[in-house]
């Protein structure tokens, strides 16, 4: 199955494939979003056709939503689940405090809704993943369409005192992504290249008036699954 995938996407597949297979019967799962939690999805699905794995999943997107049932998973809302037994997503980056930057994929409101609404939330990554400050990879931060112009100057003036938060003021606002979130709302992506106190940062970035949340996972994550081309899955 996995010799026709690229390194990088056999590695994903293997963190994936061991995330889904530490799930029960009788649970009711966050279902990810991205290239990674697709793979996560699959397998479940294969597991409930070729096992009878009884699951509910509870998409964090509209992508995930539509795998999932296609491939015979019981979708429900989370209001349905009310509480989830385990969440299982990816991430664009994880420290060693497993604090994680998530939502390149525009989904971080529904994906942080649904992993603190679970009793745990386990990450499925591949190696590239792993860093010692978080920021390299862009900060999404999503945005009510009104005023959002306002709130990204607003933003912009907070980012450049940030010094005092050990964050480098080395900010480059990637602007307004076209994309548009499942809630209809803007993303945009704040290229920080080295958060220095990302738990200061995500609070103050969600008093922005107009800010709805950040890609800034703090005290969420419980395990990180990294997985390898050659199969290996390490654990954090
Ligand atoms: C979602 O998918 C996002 O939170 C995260 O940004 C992205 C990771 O994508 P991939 O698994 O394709 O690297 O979890």
């Amino acid at each position: 199955m996995t010799d026709q995938l690229s390194p990088v996407d056999r590695a994903k597949y293997a963190a994936a494939v061991c995330a889904a297979d530490m799930v029960e019967s009788g649970m009711r799962l966050g279902l990810g979003t991205g290239s990674t939690a697709a793979w996560m999805v699959r397998r479940l699905g294969h597991r409930v056709q070729e096992e009878g794995l009884r699951i509910t999943g509870v998409p964090t997107s509209s992508r995930t939503a539509e795998l999932a049932r296609q491939v015979g998973i019981d979708v429900v809302s989370l209001d349905e689940a009310r509480w989830l037994d385990m969440t299982i997503d990816g991430a664009d980056e994880f420290d060693p405090e497993l604090a994680l930057i998530k939502g390149g994929g525009g989904a971080l409101l529904q994906e942080k809704i649904v992993a603190t609404a679970s009793d745990q939330m386990v990450v499925i990554t591949d190696a590239a993943k792993e860093v010692q400050h978080l920021g390299a990879f862009p900060l999404p931060v999503e945005v009510i369409p009104f005023g959002w112009q306002a709130s990204k100057a607003l933003i912009e003036e907070i980012l450049g005192t940030l010094d005092v938060m050990g964050t480098t003021a080395s900010l480059r606002m990637e602007g307004d992504r076209p994309f548009i979130t499942d809630e209809g709302n803007h993303i945009l992506d704040l290229g920080l290249g080295r958060i220095g106190n990302a738990r200061q940062l995500s609070l103050v970035l969600n008093q922005v008036p107009g800010v709805v949340e950040n890609g800034l996972f703090i005290d969420i994550c419980d395990i990180v699954l990294i997985g390898h081309a050659d199969g290996r899955v390490e654990r954090r």
